[in-house]
């Protein structure tokens, strides 16, 4: 297993026919949506203009959020109940490797990720460098948070470091690819946010080959609101000991 950072080549960025720009064909892009109907139309019609198969995972959402994603999604799965972010993952990507995708992209429906990222996560896999890539926004650019959110962000980081023993910079990105072979063999069993350091603790103890990418979160006004408080940080702590301790 290896994690470093990885840059695509000038080969990796044309590979590819069925999805231009520099998107493998037979990737899938799997967007969870939690009460995203403002957004997840907007988002999605960004997606499909550079992959036809977009799967939107409607998460029991209260709002419109369905009927949104109906109007711009080839695919749109729903739970009746909501679940959380790693269950609706699990949904999308169980789905997408029933229709037979040779790459999984994880992408959220609240417009923070860029879609030029796409490429760059999927580049590594495509040559067979890696398995999965994992979205940095701690590599590039500066980011532009308050203070708090940096340092919570950095205590992720940390906490995951010490706890899954792989020195990743960002510990909680919805931006990832895997290739078939590990989405395969990666099952989310934690529902809700805690999925991200499950995620993690999967790659060591499959000693899946991965790679950390830099990305760009745009934090917009809108995902801004919905930043997570202290006790959503405390219950994402409580579920990932859960269910370490259940496997
Ligand atoms: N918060 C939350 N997000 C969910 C849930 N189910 C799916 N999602 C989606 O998961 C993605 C990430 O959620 P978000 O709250 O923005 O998390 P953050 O960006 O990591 O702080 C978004 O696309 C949500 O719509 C859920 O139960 N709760
Ligand atoms: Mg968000």
């Amino acid at each position: 297993m290896k994690g470093e950072t990885l840059a695509p080549t000038q080969e990796d960025a044309t590979r590819g026919q069925e999805c231009p720009p520099a998107i493998p064909a037979g990737t899938f892009v799997v967007v969870p949506a939690y009460n995203e109907a403002t957004c997840i139309e907007r988002v999605v019609r960004e997606l499909v203009r550079v992959c036809p198969h977009v799967v939107v995972v409607d998460d029991g959402s209260r709002d419109g959020t369905y009927a949104a994603a109906r109007r711009a999604a080839p695919y749109v799965l729903q739970h009746a109940l909501n679940r959380g972010q790693g269950a609706a993952l699990q949904t999308g990507i169980e789905f997408a490797l029933r229709r037979g995708a040779r790459y999984v992209v994880t992408f959220d429906a609240d417009g923070q990720h860029c879609i030029e990222d796409i490429a760059a996560l999927l580049a590594p896999i495509s040559s067979g460098k890696c398995d999965i890539t994992l979205g940095s926004r701690f590599l590039g650019e500066a980011v532009r948070i308050t203070p708090l959110r940096k340092a919570a962000l950095r205590l992720a980081v940390l906490f995951t470091r010490l706890v899954s023993r792989i020195p990743v910079t960002d510990a909680h990105n919805g931006l990832r690819a895997f290739s078939r072979r590990a989405a395969e063999r990666i099952s989310i069993t934690n529902d809700r946010m805690a999925h991200a350091s499950e995620i993690i603790d999967i790659i060591r103890q499959l000693n899946l080959p991965y790679g950390e990418v830099p990305v760009k979160v745009e934090y917009t006004e809108y995902s801004l609101k919905k930043v997570r408080s202290l006790r959503g940080a405390v219950r994402i702590l409580f579920d990932y000991f859960v269910t370490r301790a259940a496997t």
